[in-house]
């Protein structure tokens, strides 16, 4: 839509009278004034104003492949005029739905049989909440209900999505937690390690899912969920430690064990899936985002062999599903971006390539004066700001300590994401070398601002 024509040149005016956004202080929003994105290519993305971004967090942590697929557009052109809707409800399917189902889990292995296709990772995380609840009773548990979760892991915005996910002031709004789902500590190391390694710290955090089980009873807890690596969270890629002792205990205890792999899957780290990067053996993962790079909204539960058989043979019907669940559109989007992220060898770029660049870059960022950490995996990098860099210090405000890094880079044509004072970085796979190191040295560029602005 060219929003430059006369008749459109008050979109702001529009937005501010007529648009709720998420996530968003209206009252400064419209007072600021919103940024209009009009158009992108490849992996930059261009305003109403003409200036253009690098977009160094791929739309919202899910523009895998880039912008302008015209393959992409394509397919969802042929299907749109064959077929534009159909459900997959009442005995029917339709052939991207069946097809996608096939393809997602030829790359995530043998443990995993089945696919549930939700419209977004929200609904995928409310889908397996319910699932893995139906699945213990089936199995003669009716009282195996609750969820173990995480202090700021993010699961979404609905209600089960909100509920499990940690973010307290997510919670504030609209009575959260649901009842049985309960949290336990993240494996921040940075923040919250202390004076323990950070080995010792990964250890600590996972043993305190154990004691969690123990208090609640073993005999009633349903499943753990967790991100292989936090995202909205802050980029928060737990110590070595930590995933080998959560899986021992999810064993140990038979919990199920749910990867929410709305941002890891798909590419981001340089491995198909998150838990493959880890190692780990999960029951059911919600996926989303990279699934369609974002070009049409589709997510996904994949659902291992032991879950399946069950759902299947001794539950019957389960009764859940949306109106959008295998959209045949957004499957042959979802369908023709898998095709391009194997065909052109992305997830081997990143692991073999463009990860290991990005890292090297990323971490030289580790000794500039006002940088604690900066770790990544993959394509996703997460960046600790600090005041003082011996004792872990933070700025008094750490907010505001991202958000003048965020804003610089804006103003420098590139986007980041931050999380209070961590810099966030996940850009779209196909990120070549240059753009990488233009990333990183508009960053730095950011992080002089704040070392000459901010009083540490
Ligand atoms: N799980 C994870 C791990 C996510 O990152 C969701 C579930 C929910 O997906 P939907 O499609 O319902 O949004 C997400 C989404 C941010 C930000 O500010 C992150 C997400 C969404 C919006 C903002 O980093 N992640």
């Amino acid at each position: 839509m060219n929003v430059n024509n006369p008749a459109r040149s008050n979109i702001g005016a529009i937005d501010a009278a007529h648009h709720l956004h998420p996530f968003s202080d209206m009252k400064k929003l419209n007072a600021d004034g919103t940024r209009i994105i009009t158009r992108a290519e490849g992996v930059h993305i261009f305003d109403n104003q003409g200036r253009k971004y690098l977009d160094g967090f791929a739309g919202l942590w899910c523009v895998n492949v880039g912008y302008g697929r015209t393959e992409i557009t394509d397919a969802v052109m042929r299907q749109m005029n064959e077929l534009p809707y159909y459900n997959t409800f009442f005995g029917t399917t339709t052939e991207p739905a069946t097809l996608l189902a096939e393809k997602i889990i030829s790359h995530a292995g043998p443990r995993f049989s089945h696919v549930f296709f939700t419209g977004s990772g929200s609904e995928a995380n409310d889908t397996w909440f319910r699932m893995a609840r139906v699945y213990w009773k089936a199995l003669g548990h009716p009282e195996k209900t609750v969820v173990i979760s995480r202090r700021n892991g993010y699961h979404g915005s609905t209600v089960a999505g909100a509920s499990l996910g940690g973010m307290k002031w997510m919670h504030e709004q609209g009575n959260l937690p649901i009842p049985g789902i309960v949290h336990i500590g993240q494996p921040y190391w940075y923040v919250e390690g202390g004076d323990l390694s950070p080995e010792e710290f990964g250890l600590k955090c996972a043993q305190e899912l154990e004691e969690k089980i123990l208090e609640i009873g073993a005999d009633k807890v349903a499943a753990f969920v967790a991100e292989p690596i936090q995202g909205a969270g802050g980029v928060i890629i737990p110590p070595a430690t930590y995933w080998p002792e959560i899986s021992r205990i999810c064993k140990k205890y038979d919990i199920l064990l749910v990867n929410d792999e709305v941002i890891c899957g798909f590419g981001r780290l340089g491995s198909w899936f998150g838990h493959q990067h880890y190692g780990l053996e999960p029951d059911l993962c919600p996926v989303a985002k990279g699934l369609s790079s974002g070009y049409l909204p589709i997510g996904a539960v994949l659902v291992s062999k032991r879950v399946a058989d069950v759902m299947i043979n001794e539950v019957g019907d389960f009764n859940h599903g949306f109106t959008y669940s295998g959209h045949p559109v957004c499957a042959a989007a979802a369908l023709e971006n898998l095709r391009i992220i194997e065909d052109e060898k992305l997830v081997e770029r990143v692991k073999t390539d463009t990860g290991p660049y990005f890292a090297k870059g990323w971490a030289s960022l580790a000794e500039h004066e006002v940088v604690g950490e900066a770790v990544s995996v993959g394509l996703m990098g997460g960046l600790q700001l600090t005041a003082d860099k011996a004792t872990r210090r933070r700025y008094a405000k750490p907010e505001d300590a991202g958000v003048a890094v965020r804003n610089h880079c804006l103003a420098n044509g590139l986007v980041l994401r931050a999380t209070n004072d961590r810099m966030l970085a996940s850009p779209p796979l196909i990120i070549t070398r240059d753009q990488i190191d233009e990333m990183i040295a508009k960053l730095r560029a950011g992080l002089d601002h704040l070392r000459d602005t901010m009083a540490r």
